[in-house]
């Protein structure tokens, strides 16, 4: 979006060709009604003249506040004047051919003041601010387009032509999001390689008030990496911003640019025999810079937390284009406010990232994986504490599916099929060990005859090599391909307590099933973390769109309903994005709302940085 500046002053010459324009349009309005006077009063033909002198009355308050719209129907409008006024004043004789020869003069004069005003406004759109307040005010949709113009060239100069994609260029790869929720239209897109091309683009972007919305590997679920509608937005990717600068083996610590895509963070680590234990379905695409900007969760979070517990320290673009280098690596520094937190989780609304400084862990000994089958989430999440108790910080990660979600994965993957079937859950077990693999099998087995003694595991595997493995994860990761193979659907991210999931599960199946007949709910998730995706998938027979239209209000309200009711949050790991902010008010502390949105005020005053995105301004109304 292109704000308004409201400090901008208007130029020398533009004023001119006002106070020009001002004066030719009066002494026009006083000609009309001085010719109806003495010429022809009360007669038809004055009146007509003193009809002609009203639109020129109108056309007044939109001169003085310098209505550009105005400027240019004046302009076409007065030529009528002129012919008329020519034409009289060969056909008149006396004072009225006097008049009409003043006429066309006069015409001539607002003529041309109204087109020098519409020329010094186009001209002054058009003049480099170079970080200064441009002269001519942003008030119109004509003087956005200019300012846009200026702004790319701008932005071409800086970045190189090659790095600034405008129409008709394809930009679909970055307006559309990865679940095709929506698709929005960007000024430009733009592919800066260092910290300082961030740092001008910014700068150049927040001179004319233009809004950018960074992106990673575009792989969010809650649309929060696309451009709005408006086609007045600066797409800022960050791919090619891809070096890990440095690995600090002895600190256990890694140093990457925002835009290294996070399988290439985990290969670095392991290159230098060391562990990042980020890991997300998405991981062959998605950045770090937007890990971070999402607080990325995923499969390991159990044991090595979310993205934000990994995070040492950043460098970040603020809004002004100023760099912010906290990229320190120390793991204890109490020397004030936390600000690398402030960033982590704020979807773009805050900062750009720019670079991370990250944790890295010992490679563990081993790492097994096993796969349960159980009757009820009860069960699973019976077998969760017995997971604990017996494996304790050794269990990395405990996953749950059900049977409709595998299902499905099996439909449009053939080839990925569950080790059991006819069960209601699953569950995908990790053990990473630090002694042997041995010593990891015989932990893992141990935990699992025990649940099955318990009556709590009804059947289980242990893969025994590492591809077997890499296959029970591949048939976990691959629920959302799925799903968005089988069509549109409803999301929900939610965390509870894991003890509180049966009882949300039971409620939340039970009220959508007697709201909609035939719906299928795809449910799988995190139960280690206590986050679940509580995913609807419209019936059969209805076409996913049209459920989409009819039902996504109803079965969000149930969702985050019941989610309130037992004290848990709407969003687990996925953010708000824009899917999700007009819903967060109602389920967030407005204390809360409060703060957040001062602290967007004072990093962000003027709003420009992922505008619309996890919390609404004043200034930014939905659309
Ligand atoms: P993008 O989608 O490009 O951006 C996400 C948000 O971050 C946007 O608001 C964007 O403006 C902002 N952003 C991006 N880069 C920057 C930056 N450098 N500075 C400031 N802001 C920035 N998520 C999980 O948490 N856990 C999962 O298990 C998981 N699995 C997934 C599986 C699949 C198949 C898919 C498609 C997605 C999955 N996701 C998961 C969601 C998604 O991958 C994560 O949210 C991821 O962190 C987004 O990274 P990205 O680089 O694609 O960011
Ligand atoms: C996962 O856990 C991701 O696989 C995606 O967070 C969840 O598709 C989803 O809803
Ligand atoms: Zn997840």
């Amino acid at each position: 979006m292109i704000h308004n500046n409201p400090t901008n002053e208007p130029s020398k010459e533009v004023k001119l060709t006002q106070n020009a324009a001002l004066i030719s349009l009066l002494l026009l309005i006083v000609l009309c009604l001085a010719w109806e006077w003495s010429w022809a009063p009360l007669k038809p033909g004055g009146t007509w003249l003193a009809l002609k002198a009203l639109p020129l009355v109108f056309a007044v308050p939109g001169l003085i506040k310098r209505r550009l719209y105005t400027y240019r129907w004046l302009s076409l409008v007065v030529w009528l004047y002129f012919i008329e006024g020519v034409v009289r004043a060969y056909s008149d004789v006396g004072d009225s051919a006097r008049l009409a020869s003043l006429e066309t003069a006069l015409s001539v004069l607002l003529f041309m003041a109204c087109a020098g005003h519409v020329r010094a406004r186009f001209k002054a759109s058009l003049s480099p601010s170079n970080g200064e307040h441009s002269s001519a005010p942003n008030t119109s949709r004509e003087l956005s387009t200019a300012r846009a113009q200026q702004l790319i060239d701008q932005l071409k100069t800086i970045l190189g032509t090659e790095q600034v994609l405008t129409p008709p260029l394809d930009l679909s790869a970055y307006e559309q999001d990865w679940r095709k929720r929506a698709k929005g239209r960007a000024l430009c897109v733009v592919r800066p390689a260092s910290t300082e091309e961030v740092s001008a683009v910014v700068k150049a972007c927040a001179s004319l008030g233009v809004s950018i919305v960074p992106q990673g590997g575009n792989t969010g679920l809650v649309v929060g990496s696309i451009p709005d509608e408006s086609g007045e937005q600066v797409l800022l990717s960050l791919q090619r911003m891809n070096t890990v600068r440095a690995v600090h083996t002895d600190n256990l610590s890694i140093e990457v640019e925002a835009g290294c895509v996070l399988a290439q963070v985990q290969e670095a680590a392991l290159a230098a025999g060391l562990f990042f234990p980020l890991s997300l379905g998405s991981e062959g695409s998605c950045t770090i810079g937007g890990n971070l900007s999402t607080n990325a969760g995923g499969t390991q979070v159990l044991r090595y937390g979310n993205a934000r517990d990994l995070c040492l320290g950043l460098e970040v673009v603020l809004a002004n284009g100023e760099i912010w280098r906290g990229l320190s690596g120390l793991r204890k520094d109490n020397t004030g406010y936390d600000l690398k937190n402030l960033f982590i989780g704020s979807e773009g609304t805050l900062g750009i990232i720019t670079a991370a400084s990250l944790k890295l862990f010992p490679k563990p000994k081993s790492t097994l994986t096993a796969w349960a089958a159980l009757d009820s989430l009860q069960a699973c999440v019976k077998l969760l504490g017995l997971a604990h108790e017996k494996l304790g910080i050794g269990l990395s990660g405990f996953e749950v599916m059900n049977q409709y979600s595998l299902g499905l994965v099996q439909k449009h993957f053939p080839t990925l099929q569950a080790p059991f079937q006819d069960y209601a859950w699953c569950a995908l077990l990790e053990l990473s060990d630090n002694e042997s693999t041995e010593h990891a099998h015989e932990q893992l087995v141990g935990l699992l005859e025990l649940a099955m003694d318990h009556g709590t595991v009804q059947n289980a595997t242990v893969a025994d090599n590492l591809s077997k493995a890499a296959q029970l994860w591949h048939i976990r990761e691959s629920i959302t391909l799925a799903q968005a193979q089988e069509g549109l659907n409803i999301k929900h991210d939610i965390s509870l307590s894991a003890s509180n999931i049966p009882t949300f599960v039971a409620q939340t199946d039970r009220e959508l099933g007697e709201l909609i007949d035939g719906v299928r709910l795809v449910n799988f998730g995190h139960l280690g973390d206590g986050n679940l995706h509580y995913n609807v998938q419209a019936p059969e027979r209805l076409e996913s769109a049209q459920f989409l239209r009819d039902f996504e209000q109803h079965v969000n309200d149930v969702v985050h309903r019941n989610v309130f009711a037992l004290g848990g949050s709407i969003s687990a790991e996925h953010g708000i994005g824009s899917l999700k902010v007009d819903t967060l008010p109602h389920y967030k502390d407005p204390q809360a709302l409060s703060m957040m949105r001062r602290i967007k005020d004072s990093l962000d005053p003027a709003h420009t940085l992922n505008p619309g995105r996890v919390i609404r301004m004043e200034t930014q109304q939905p659309h």
